[in-house]
């Protein structure tokens, strides 16, 4: 057996959310992932983002590449859409999902295998269109469903567990979406869970393609000495930028800071990303400010966490595209197929 149903019997009690559900309501089937794997810790601040952001979970359409991370949407939303594609394949099954139905909220997981070594190519162009989605990649420098061979990720002089030292460069995902022109781009650990949830609220209220990186560690083949995606080494050398906070249009805003300490950042949708700037100097919209911040960082060894940039006037595919905004499963047969004349018209333009 590949997967264990969890019970649905709940106390009476549990709190609940605006929209009615349980935080179990959230959940999926019980992990069959090692103990200790960063990916299951993402799941919980997946459940744990929903959740708070009262999404009722049949808005929500999940997918999923293959690969231990791309395993994990069966751990978590039971009730929401899912879909498990091919190895590296997840952005253009979902870009064409989202063409067909953007009233749902997606959501794209990946590992760095399957968007840094196949899915590379996938990737880029999701970001550079600008397809609407949260796009996790769960990044722990190896493929570990098949045994830990070093990723597209792994960092150059990096040590497998048997002691082979990576000797190619590596593919920083987070400098490839800047690059490409993604609107909304963070990095996370999976072990600081306080960062992670405000960092998907974001993600998935924003209104264009938005990439979050996280650091994953594989506790199976990738935690030794040596290692750059350890819980250790992320830990000795995490760069917090900002700490963030989101709040919905509809919660009442309570936090207090210091002026000069805090940027607000309100998205298309009223919802509000206030960053308390760890650096003070830090400027989340500009993207090339971004880029060299990170740069600088990575450069003396350190691994930069946060929202790293986000444009608030995103807009995403749909709007290049200009098409309707009725999912194409509610439109009538002549609006989907307005016939031989229209064509005809086309053709007659491209001659
Ligand atoms: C087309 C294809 N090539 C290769 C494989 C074998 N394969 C399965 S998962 C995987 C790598 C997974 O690595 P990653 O995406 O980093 O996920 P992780 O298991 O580390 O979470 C590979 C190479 C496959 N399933 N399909
Ligand atoms: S092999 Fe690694 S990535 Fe896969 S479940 Fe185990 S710890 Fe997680
Ligand atoms: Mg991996």
């Amino acid at each position: 057996m590949t997967y264990l149903a969890k019970p649905r019997l709940h106390h009476p009690s549990l709190h609940t959310n605006k929209v009615g559900y349980t935080r179990r309501d959230y959940e999926g089937k019980i992990s069959t992932l090692c103990a200790g794997c960063g990916h299951d810790s993402i799941s919980a601040a997946i459940i744990e983002a929903c959740w708070e952001l009262d999404i009722q979970p049949h808005r929500v359409a999940k997918l999923s590449g293959i690969g231990c991370s791309s395993k994990t949407p069966d751990y978590f939303l039971g009730a929401s859409h899912g879909f498990n594609t091919v190895h590296g394949r997840m952005p253009s099954v979902l870009t064409g999902a989202n063409l067909a139905n953007r009233e749902l909220l997606y959501l794209g997981v990946s590992g760095d295998g399957d968007s840094a070594s196949i899915g590379l190519g996938q990737f880029a162009h999701a970001m550079r269109r600008g397809v609407r989605m949260a796009y996790i990649v769960e990044n722990n420098g190896v493929y570990g469903l098949t045994k830990g061979q070093f990723s597209a990720t792994a960092d150059q002089g990096s040590k497998s567990k048997k002691g082979a030292i990576n000797s190619d460069s590596p593919v920083d995902l987070v400098a490839m979406a800047l690059q490409l022109g993604a609107t909304y781009v963070g990095r996370g650990f999976s072990g600081n869970k306080a960062q992670l949830v405000p960092l998907i609220k974001g993600a998935m209220e924003h209104g264009g393609a938005a990439f979050i990186d996280v650091i994953s560690p594989c506790v199976a083949f990738n935690n030794h000495p040596g290692s750059t995606k350890s819980y250790d080494y992320v830990r000795e050398h995490n760069e917090a930028v900002s700490r963030i906070d989101f709040i919905t249009e509809r919660s009442e805003i309570t936090v207090s800071a210091q002026p000069g300490e805090v940027v607000d950042v309100r998205q298309h949708d009223g919802s509000l990303l206030r960053l308390r700037s760890l650096h003070s100097d830090y400027n989340p919209t500009d993207r090339h400010a971004a880029m060299n911040f990170m740069q600088a960082h990575q450069a003396r060894g350190e691994i930069v966490t946060g929202l790293l940039y986000v444009d608030p006037l995103a807009t995403d595919l749909h709007t290049s595209c200009n098409t309707t905004a009725t999912p194409l499963n509610a439109l009538d047969a002549p609006q989907l197929c307005p016939g031989a004349g229209a064509l005809g018209k086309i053709n007659a333009s491209l001659r």
